[in-house]
């Protein structure tokens, strides 16, 4: 029988289990980046598993998300993680150099290559035939020691794509689309893999838009093949040599299929406060804009930048809009700078931003009280602007510029006759922001500074989980709501007895001092817990606060995989019915703890001030049940070798 594309980069990379849908293989790993956020938590995990040097193909480091430097702490990461990758093998990205999935796919991604990330971004990179995949620090530490990643074997979708865009319909508004038809659940246990005659006319950056925001479903990752378009990037990228042919057999089979036709799409946005809230710009109605902002790993290609700047050429930004721009990375930078294109943005009023996250995950540029945001990004989770009264919406860097200028919602088709511009024969190439790592690492002194703390590390499970319902918390809370960043959080990132103070605070102020006062206890959530980012810090300030488990009516996939990593445990609803019976304060306990996490999936817990039994499932492969014993990854890992 024929097999599709992720199934067939998975075969090439299987290291054991059985490639059947919900069980659970391992990959070997070739390529893993990290960025600067969640990247300390990852090396100082790295050193505490002690493997000397990386035994991947190629691991780059960047900076790019905390580089507002409003005091020493993210200057002092930085130089944390530029002397403990010189030593360990790995490249570094300094702060400049530009996003993380941006450069990856310029400068490094491969065809039919795996890469993990630590941010859940990172599967940009199936724009270019990648298996790509976003996981918490501690799998990418693991997987730069060599060790492969486990995962359960995901579903197959198929985004079968007819006919052609529209003019001044663009990528951003294909995702959309998928997003309206699966919903940020939707793609839960899945890989999206792309295919049919539409993607012909897709260039890479389009496609990695796509592939981008394909976190947004909650996928395990998404991919499209590699054919002559990946080609000819990969040419124009001086990397001919990395390409090769990757497609699906023609008798592929997929779990599922789902049919777009290119040429029906509008421009579309994402309505406050989530990626699947869909809606056509011509439906939205001229409302006020206040704030436009372009970038981010989705759309912030040399493409899009073109685009933004040939609407914005000889016009001026709204008096009442603050546009800010930035560009994803030096090499597009560069070649805006060069070819004129930044002086028409600047000259039209936008605001240029330094190549990184900025804004998308609140590094600066918090909207005004109740303002109306319109941002070229992939999230727009309540609060995460770092303003929690903004309205976000998530549009095309078209949709974006158009507004920009008329200082309300407009479909950029208004515009009249659509901007065109041809894909760069040859992109400009200067790799001299990456540094090598040291060829000698006992020249390399790894530097601390202060802002690095302790992390906190689980004990061995014990028999006896016990402890009160300390949060209840409704569906897709995600993990912004459970560790939230912003320019004030973002620089503690290697400070978890700080950064816990915070947790869950957007759900309730006074969750940490319950958590702290009970001497730790449950979470109780909804559908969807933990949706969102990568960040394990969601996982680590809970386990900081004593949090033993976490009882929900479904998990995301990333967030899960923190959870069992840090020796809590995820449980979820047998009878979702169970979760309207259970209160907050409420007393629970898993008697025999041990016992039961050893014997199976479905596990009784008492609740024993309502005198009932819940019955919660635990599903856990063999190697996730030795995890959970011995209280994490890390002490496991160390156990284990
Ligand atoms: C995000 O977009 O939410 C982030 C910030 O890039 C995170 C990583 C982090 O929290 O550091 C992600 O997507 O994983
Ligand atoms: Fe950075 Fe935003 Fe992309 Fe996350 S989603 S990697 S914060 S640009």
């Amino acid at each position: 029988m024929g097999l599709n594309l992720a199934q067939k980069i998975i075969k090439e990379h299987l290291v054991s289990g059985e490639m059947v849908a919900g069980k659970e293989i391992s990959i070997r790993i070739d390529q893993t980046l990290t960025q600067d956020s969640t990247g300390t938590m990852a090396y100082l995990q790295f050193e505490a598993i002690g493997i000397p040097r990386v035994r991947t193909k190629k691991s780059v480091a960047y900076i790019d998300h905390n580089t507002l430097q409003a005091g020493f702490e993210n200057a002092d990461d930085h130089k944390y993680i530029q002397t403990v990758t010189s030593k360990h093998g790995i490249y570094f990205s300094r702060p400049g150099n530009g996003i993380c999935h941006q450069v990856q796919l310029e400068r490094f991604g491969v065809p039919g290559m795996t890469l993990l990330g630590s941010d859940s971004h990172t599967p940009t990179g199936g724009g270019i035939g990648m298996l790509a995949i976003g996981a918490g620090g501690l799998d990418v530490a693991v997987a730069m020691g060599g060790g492969p990643y486990y995962l359960m074997m995901p579903k197959v979708c198929k985004v079968n794509l007819k006919g052609k865009l529209a003019p001044w319909v663009s990528a951003k508004d294909i995702i959309l689309e998928v997003l309206r038809l699966l919903t940020v659940k939707g793609g839960v246990g899945k890989v999206i893999e792309y295919g049919g005659e539409g993607i012909k006319s897709l260039t890479v950056p389009e496609r990695a838009t796509i592939t981008n925001m394909g976190a947004e479903l909650g996928a395990t990752t998404s991919v499209f093949p590699s054919d002559e378009v990946t080609k000819e990037f990969l040419r124009a990228q001086g990397r001919e040599n990395d390409w090769i042919e990757l497609k699906s057999d023609a008798d592929a089979t997929y779990d599922e299929v789902v049919e777009i036709d290119l040429g029906s799409l509008e421009p579309m946005a994402a309505k406050p406060h989530s990626p699947d809230n869909i809606a056509k710009i011509s439906e939205i109605g001229k409302i006020k804009v206040n704030q436009v902002a372009i970038g981010s790993c989705t759309n912030s290609s040399y493409m899009d930048m073109m685009k933004v700047s040939k609407i914005l050429k000889g016009k001026t930004v709204h008096p009442d809009v603050s546009l800010v721009i930035a560009p994803g990375s030096k090499q597009v930078l560069t070649m805006l700078a060069q070819n004129g294109a930044l002086a028409d943005m600047v000259a039209a009023g936008a605001r240029i931003l330094e190549s990184a996250c900025g804004p998308c995950i609140g590094m600066g540029q918090a909207p005004a009280t109740n303002a109306v945001s319109l941002r070229t990004f992939n999230r727009n989770f309540e609060g995460r602007s770092g303003t929690a009264s903004a309205q976000v919406y998530l549009v095309s860097p078209e949709t974006a510029a158009a507004s920009a200028i008329k200082g309300v919602f407009t479909d950029p088709r208004d515009l009249g006759p659509a901007v065109n511009i041809e894909m760069p024969k040859q992109f400009i190439i200067n790799d001299n922001m990456v540094v090598a790592p040291a060829e000698d690492a006992s020249k390399v002194e790894v530097v601390r500074g202060p802002n690095i703390k302790p992390f906190p590390i689980n004990k061995e499970l014990t028999d006896k989980v016990e402890g009160k319902v300390l949060i209840k918390t409704g569906d897709n809370i995600t993990t912004d709501h459970i560790m939230p960043s912003n320019a004030k959080l973002l620089p503690f990132r290697s400070n978890v007895p700080y950064l816990a103070e915070f947790c869950l605070t957007p759900c309730d102020p006074e969750f940490p001092k319950r958590a702290k006062e009970n001497g730790g206890g449950f979470i109780v959530g909804g559908a969807n817990y933990g949706q969102g980012s990568s960040r394990e810090h969601a996982a680590l300030a809970p386990l900081q606060l004593g949090i033993k488990g976490v009882i929900a009516k479904s998990f995301a996939r990333i967030h899960m995989a923190n959870l069992i990593n840090s020796g809590i445990i995820p449980m979820t609803f047998e009878n979702e019915a169970d979760y309207d019976a259970i209160d907050n304060g409420d007393e629970l306990a898993l008697e025999d703890a041990i016992g039961q996490i050893k014997s199976g999936s479905q596990l009784i817990l008492k609740n024993k001030s309502k005198n009932t039994e819940i019955k919660v499932n635990v599903a856990l492969s063999g190697r996730q049940v030795e995890i959970m014993l011995a209280g994490g990854l890390l002490n496991y890992t160390r156990k284990n070798g």
